[in-house]
């Protein structure tokens, strides 16, 4: 049996923007953009890890909200889910700390101005279809 891990991605809302985060590694993916989020740790829960992880790249305080239904899968053994997220009054606005070298607040007609990677197009989908 093949162990998954859960690789945890935001859909961070504000305003009615969603946050698209641009990766600066590893080479393979540098330069497409993403929904900003990271693996799971043991004992973690998918929605604190997804708190961690935008601690850690953003350096925002977030809560999630909901689970965006679906899951995509990505390089073995990951698999990517989704949760939809927003900034808690306070927060700082995020800063691309940590493996990202540009971010962007999209618009509802922005979504696909930026080259997704391949796994997030299907996620950024789902979520735009449960909004
Ligand atoms: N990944 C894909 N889409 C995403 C995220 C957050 C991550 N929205 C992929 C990129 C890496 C792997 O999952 O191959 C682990 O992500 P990270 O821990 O390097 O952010
Ligand atoms: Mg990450």
């Amino acid at each position: 049996m093949t162990e998954r891990i859960v690789v945890v991605g935001a859909a961070l809302f504000d305003s009615g923007r969603l946050l698209a985060a641009r990766r600066s590694a590893p080479p393979a993916l540098a330069g497409r953009w993403e929904l900003p989020g990271g693996k799971v740790e043991p004992g973690e829960t998918p929605e604190a890890a997804l708190v961690r992880e935008l601690r850690e790249e953003l350096g925002v305080t977030a809560r999630t909200v909901a689970r965006v239904p679906g899951q995509w899968p990505l390089k073995a053994p990951y698999v990517l889910q989704v949760w939809t997220a927003h900034l808690l009054p306070g927060s700082r606005d995020p800063e691309p700390l940590q493996d990202h070298d540009a971010l962007r607040w999209l618009t509802p007609g922005e979504l696909w101005d930026v080259d997704w990677l391949d796994q997030d197009v299907p996620a950024v989908r789902a979520t735009l279809a449960l909004l």
